[in-house]
């Protein structure tokens, strides 16, 4: 590219960097759920085809909202570099693409489940500054290089006569200051949202209310002394986290309310204060996500702190008509649970607490549902705000529109923690460990086997309920040799995890968990 098509398109990628800035700082002055970048963000997450969204895991695990941004950040460089070529092609031109960005922009964030009417202000904003902008910019490089004349084939080059040096200079500075500007606005954005999570969230001084059920003892032995098995339980900041939030929602809870709509005798509406006064109930739950591989780590176990669902029920009174809960969180997302599952005694739970903490603001802050037995997916709703009593037939959930089932028992599944798949190990006793999981029926067995020989039964820990996961350990004498590990466990019921692979969509993986080590 000639010079003067590099410095346009760097004065379309300054002028379009402070306008998006200025757009995300009105965002978070007005309306911090919404902005425009999080708006096409959620967007795209929740446009892209199922098996996207399964391919994303895969490939970045939970750092595939970083990649998103990376994403996001990379393609709007190249449509702002775009309009400040276009621009200096034709006055006019790069103007119109970003009023059609804005406009794609100011339409992402009108149709966002958290819209609030001040939030077409920022995309305004933001379209209006990059176009006053790269206009000034794309002029100023005219003043130095002016463009080539009609005919011409090259941009002319500044003669002896002209004041070429000032001119230059005059665009370098104007398109540093722009850049200058873009850097003060993104860390005013960063400084302001940061304010409005502070103040919404109060979560650090937030007090959790004691359960009136406290959690079951854990057994002693429940937690085996296995170097790098997975912990009982898992500490807050190492749950897996997995949503389609771009941006976390930031909650007051104080403006928090829960609606119970739908087939009821009576429509109910709770705020938090009242949410906090009721008898909770406090027990450790294992909760798993769909797309985690046999293997996988999308699963984790933490003390819930909450108010049963089926008490909240059972004051609204569901219909006989009704046979599901179509849960609606904050940004729109919804799950579909089985009226059942909330009813039938389980422990589901409006949870506050995780782990003896109010709920991290990414694990749904303030109010989450956690049921178990039951996949994330079609139950687990963060950020809590409505409760529909409907029925399978007339309503269905985010996922199950995107081709995954409508509902979703866990599949009782088991792992190998120790030694890691690859690992090289000692000859001699080896030590094996990992977890198995059925929730709420509960694991009776667990086998290892080597090399497809016999199974042999492993020592299973005691579980803290069928609602958790268990650990289990075995250990075989080894000779020097390549090995192929596999575990399978059997629930409660007396029914063996299922042995055929299956993927992960529509309703959960199934197959053993296998490993290869290598013993020296
Ligand atoms: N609001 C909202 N809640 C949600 C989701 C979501 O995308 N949005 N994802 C669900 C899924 S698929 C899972 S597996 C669990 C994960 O909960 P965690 O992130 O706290 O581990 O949250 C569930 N709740
Ligand atoms: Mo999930």
């Amino acid at each position: 590219m000639r010079m003067p098509g590099r410095w346009a398109a760097a004065a379309g990628v300054a002028a379009g960097a402070i306008g998006i800035a200025a757009g995300e700082l009105v965002a978070g002055l007005l309306s911090p759920l919404v902005s425009p970048v999080t708006a096409l963000g959620g967007v795209v997450i929740d446009a892209v085809p199922p098996w996207a969204k399964d391919l994303a895991i895969q490939w970045f695990g939970t750092a595939d909202k970083l990649v998103l941004v990376v994403c996001i950040v990379l393609v709007a460089a190249g449509l702002a570099a775009l309009a400040g070529l276009m621009e200096r092609r034709r006055a006019g031109l790069g103007l119109a693409l970003s009023a059609v960005a804005g406009a794609a922009g100011l339409a992402a964030v009108l149709t966002r489940a958290q819209a609030v009417p001040q939030a077409a202000v920022a995309p305004v904003i933001a379209a209006v500054t990059t176009m006053v902008v790269l206009r000034m910019l794309v002029r100023k490089l005219a003043e130095w290089v002016p463009a080539r004349p009609p005919g011409s084939r090259e941009d002319r080059q500044p003669t002896d006569q002209e004041p070429a040096p000032l001119a230059r200079r005059r665009f370098l500075n104007a398109v540093a200051l722009t850049s200058l500007g873009a850097a003060v606005a993104g860390a005013a954005t960063a400084v302001v949202t940061r304010a409005a999570s502070v103040a919404s969230g109060f979560r650090g001084s937030m007090v959790l209310p004691q359960p009136s059920t406290p959690p079951q003892t854990v057994p002693d032995g429940a937690a085996l002394p296995i170097d790098g098995i997975s912990p009982l339980v898992t500490a807050n900041r190492d749950f897996y986290r997995i949503d389609t939030a771009l941006a976390v929602p930031a909650i007051d809870p104080s403006t928090w309310k829960l609606k119970v709509t739908g087939l009821v005798e009576q429509d109910l509406e709770l705020d938090f204060a009242a949410l906090l006064s009721k008898p909770m109930t406090e027990r450790h739950i294992t909760i798993a996500c769909v797309s985690n591989e046999v293997g996988g780590d999308l699963i984790g176990n933490a003390l819930w702190l909450g108010w049963p669902v089926r008490e909240l029920l059972a004051m609204a009174r569901p219909t006989s008509a009704a046979d599901m809960v179509l849960s609606t969180s904050n940004d729109g997302w919804t799950a579909s649970t089985p009226l059942e599952a909330l009813t039938d005694g389980r422990d589901a739970l409006l949870a506050v607490g995780m782990n003896g903490e109010p709920l991290p603001l990414e694990h749904g802050f303030p109010v989450r549902m956690v049921v178990p037995g039951l996949y994330g997916f079609v139950s687990a709703t963060k950020w809590l705000t409505e409760l529909k009593v409907t029925r399978f037939a007339d309503e269905k959930a985010y996922w199950s529109t995107r081709g995954w089932s409508e509902r979703g028992p866990v599949k009782t599944q088991s792992r190998i923690d120790v030694p890691r798949s690859g690992r090289s190990v000692r000859a001699g006793t080896v030590q094996f460990g990992g977890v198995a999981w059925a929730q709420h029926r509960g694991i009776e067995r667990v086998e290892m086997r080597v090399n497809r020989g016999p199974w042999q039964e492993a020592a299973l820990a005691p579980g803290i309920s069928a609602d958790t996961w268990y650990q289990w350990q075995h250990a075989v004498d080894l000779t020097p040799g390549d090995y192929e590990v596999q575990v399978r466990a059997t629930d409660a019921s007396g029914r063996p995890q299922v042995e055929e692979r299956a993927r992960v969509a529509p309703d959960g993986a199934t197959g053993y968990h296998t490993v290869t080590i290598k013993v020296t």
